[in-house]
């Protein structure tokens, strides 16, 4: 009876779902890589005509795929079931080959098109032979097919017109890697987005179809490179155990481009020891010291790096965080940093391997200022590094502040490749429930003149090797990733993730382009909700650093958290508090690095030094992070600086507003639970701004004794 009733219901209920069936919400998994159907008539005619049909020539797990890709992008977004041809057939189509292999591209190699291409590049072409025409994707290796075939659905993705394609795209940067600080149990340090993506309790047996989907996003923006583990990183991921767990990850990513690396504790030799003794940690080597000098701790690394690249032939190297929050180092056996990294460097040197031995260091014996520590402790050190070593500072002096100077040492090491590390991940800047887009942050930081030549030595051109002429050049993002379905917690940290890809491999890519594409590509194409959604995205960091930090203010967040503002908290001067940075007192604001004070304009080179030593030549967004400041000092926009400060605080809390105001403007023209999600963290970002705004203007006006305009 039962049975029957429920038989007798069935097409009632399939009808039910039937009319009640909609798109599935967007969860955000599919990153930045959706492929919508392309509703505009005249593009679609156009892009159907232009790829009747598909020639990608040739066997490889890379061309697997390209081919993958494009079927499943292609057939949604112009509605087809796309072919492949072997060969050309009399129709369009879109070709992608490396010259060995097609014969067009064989053609275009000898007109010297691919010459300037190396081993990454791409050329996007047209080529009219008889009555077709073939959109070609050249490129001297199958890595440059993929980093072409993905620049190419951008073009669609982002409705251009391939008429008159004409595209040649090469790296300006070698290593552009993203670094994981996920420990081995599946934490994450600053990670907001949930845990690691690496399950290391079900590797190496069982590849999560997740390793390929995230090597398939980093391939898409052009990324090469992860640094698996926290560079406060545990000895146990030396351990062949482990080893074999990192090599199924290298066997996944290899035929997207990326190869994997590895932090590596400095006491790595020693750390069985430590297990022997009870540390939960564990380790590996039972040596007596882990002193770079000595012969059996070299060759005990030597031994390491071999076991190593015979389970991963193009392992990357290491990175190491030595003598800084803790973690050991060459200091503990009186060593200098190049010796460390030098015995580092001297293994892995046979394969190709480098290291990047990271100066965020900051021991407080080396200077009573903690931003002039790693350029004290590093430039003696210039021109002592083995080729293989990068130096691996991240953008400004302190700790991936909302705004920094940039890291004067990039101007003044010489000798040394710098490689450049910015943080993806959002400590500073609301973690993943701030909406705070980095691009615009990264731009100004790329363009910061360092003056290590003449003019015009920014920062990019001295970590893309052009001003030095350096062939070793690097770039790294601390990673925004984790295991929520979004992948980055905040649907629009993903467009961080997004931009570092593209600028590292083009920073001279505008922010406001990356905003407009990564919109597209993610949300909507409606070029009204484009603007929208990018005008909110814009000026989401200049507000951040308005609510939180304005004026060159930094570190005055929660102790340890980094998230809510704690201007109040004190453990003392000397003790990385917020009043070891703010300073306030009576008489102003801010912490005094001029050359009357601690001097850290000193590190920076002529003209910057003395510009920024000046009070009235320094630039106001850094006035406070270089000059104690009287309450009343005169800013350029005529008010003091007491008043100024009310003013900033409040236009980022403002802003927070606008955002938000403009968001609710967009329902029903973006995804319904994207709508919904990103409302939901807007409504706590205007809460944040607005708890920011008046602890710190209640706190600092404890020491200016002056009202807070608009409050009784
Ligand atoms: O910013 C600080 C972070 C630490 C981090 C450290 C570093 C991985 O608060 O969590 O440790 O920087 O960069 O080494």
């Amino acid at each position: 009876m039962r049975t029957r009733c429920k038989t007798k219901l069935l097409p009632i209920i399939l009808l039910v779902l039937l009319f009640s069936w909609e798109a599935p919400a967007d969860d955000g998994y599919e990153l930045w890589m959706k492929y919508r159907k392309i509703n505009n008539e005249h593009l679609l005619k156009q892009y159907r005509e232009a790829i009747a049909c598909i020639i990608v020539p040739g066997e490889s797990e890379t061309l697997r795929i390209i081919r993958s890709e494009l079927k499943r992008s292609l057939d949604v977004m112009l509605g087809v079931d796309m072919r492949y041809r072997a060969a050309a057939t009399g129709e369009n189509a879109l070709v992608i080959g490396t010259p060995a292999r097609s014969d067009i591209v064989q053609h275009l190699q000898h007109e010297g098109k691919l010459q300037t291409l190396g081993v990454e590049g791409y050329l996007i072409t047209s080529v009219t032979k008889g009555k077709n025409k073939f959109t070609v994707i050249a490129a001297n290796r199958d890595i440059g097919l993929l980093y072409g075939a993905f620049h190419f659905l951008r073009t669609l993705q982002t409705r251009q017109s391939l008429d008159h394609l004409n595209i040649v795209s090469t790296p300006r940067i070698g290593y552009r890697l993203l670094d994981h600080w996920d420990n081995l149990d599946g934490s994450i340090e600053r990670g907001y987005a949930g845990k690691s993506l690496w399950k290391w309790d079900e590797l190496p047996k069982k590849i999560d179809k997740r390793y390929h989907d995230y090597a398939r996003a980093n391939a898409s923006i052009g990324i090469n490179g992860a640094v698996l583990n926290n560079v406060n990183a545990n000895p146990v991921i030396l351990k062949t155990e482990y080893l074999r767990k990192v090599s199924a990850l290298a066997n996944v990513f290899r035929p997207y481009g990326i190869r994997v690396f590895l932090s590596v504790n400095f006491s790595s030799p020693i750390s069985g020891r430590f297990e022997q003794e009870g540390n939960r940690k564990g380790g590996i080597g039972n040596l007596p010291t882990a002193d770079p000098q000595a012969p059996n701790v070299r060759l005990w690394w030597k031994n390491k790096v071999k076991e190593i690249y015979a389970l991963i032939p193009d392992f990357g190297g290491f990175v190491v965080k030595a003598n800084s929050e803790g973690m050991p180092g060459p200091q503990d056996y009186g060593r200098t940093h190049a010796e460390g990294a030098n015995m580092l460097a001297e293994a892995l040197e046979p394969f190709h391997g480098v290291v990047m031995w990271r100066a965020f260091v900051y021991n407080a014996g080396v200077d009573v200022d903690r931003v002039k520590r790693a350029a004290l402790e590093f430039l003696p050190l210039d021109g002592l590094f083995r080729p293989n070593v990068f130096v691996q500072a991240k953008n400004g002096p302190l700790d991936f502040q909302p705004r920094e100077p940039v890291q004067p040492l990039f101007g003044s090491m010489t000798k040394t490749p710098m490689m450049l590390e910015l943080q993806i991940t959002q400590e500073y800047l609301g973690h993943s429930t701030h909406l705070v887009y980095l691009a615009p942050m990264w731009k100004e930081y790329f363009q910061f003149d360092l003056f290590a030549k003449a003019p015009g030595s920014t920062l990019a051109a001295i970590v893309d090797g052009s001003l030095r002429n350096a062939h070793m050049t690097g770039i790294a993002g601390v990673a925004n990733t984790g295991d929520d379905r979004n992948w980055c917690g905040h649907l629009f940290a993903q467009a961080n993730w997004f931009a570092f890809g593209r600028l590292a491999w083009d920073h001279s890519i505008s922010a406001q382009q990356l905003a407009d594409e990564w919109v597209r590509m993610s949300l909507s194409n409606d070029s009204g909700t484009v603007s929208t959604v990018s005008s909110i995205m814009m000026g989401s960091r200049e507000a951040c650093v308005n609510y939180m930090t304005p004026l060159g203010l930094h570190h005055i967040m929660e102790v340890d958290v980094h998230y809510g503002p704690g201007p109040q908290n004190d453990r003392g001067r000397e003790d990385w508090t917020s009043v070891y940075y703010h300073r306030a007192d009576s008489i102003g604001l801010g912490f005094d690095r001029s050359s009357a004070g601690s001097n850290a304009v000193g590190q920076y080179l002529p003209p910057l030094r003395s510009a920024f030593d000046n009070l009235e030549t320094c630039p106001e967004k850094y006035l406070l992070w270089f000059h104690h400041v009287n309450w009343d000092h005169r800013m350029s926009s005529g008010r003091t600086l007491w008043e100024e400060l009310c003013v900033r605080y409040t236009a980022g809390t403002d802003y927070v507003r606008e955002m938000y105001n403009k968001w609710l403007s967009l329902e029903g023209a973006v995804d319904p639970q994207v709508f919904s999600s990103v409302k939901e963290k807007l409504k706590k970002q205007l809460v944040d701004a607005a708890a920011w705004r008046d602890t710190c203007l209640v706190y600092f006006q404890k020491f200016s004794k002056q009202t807070i305009p608009g409050r009784h």
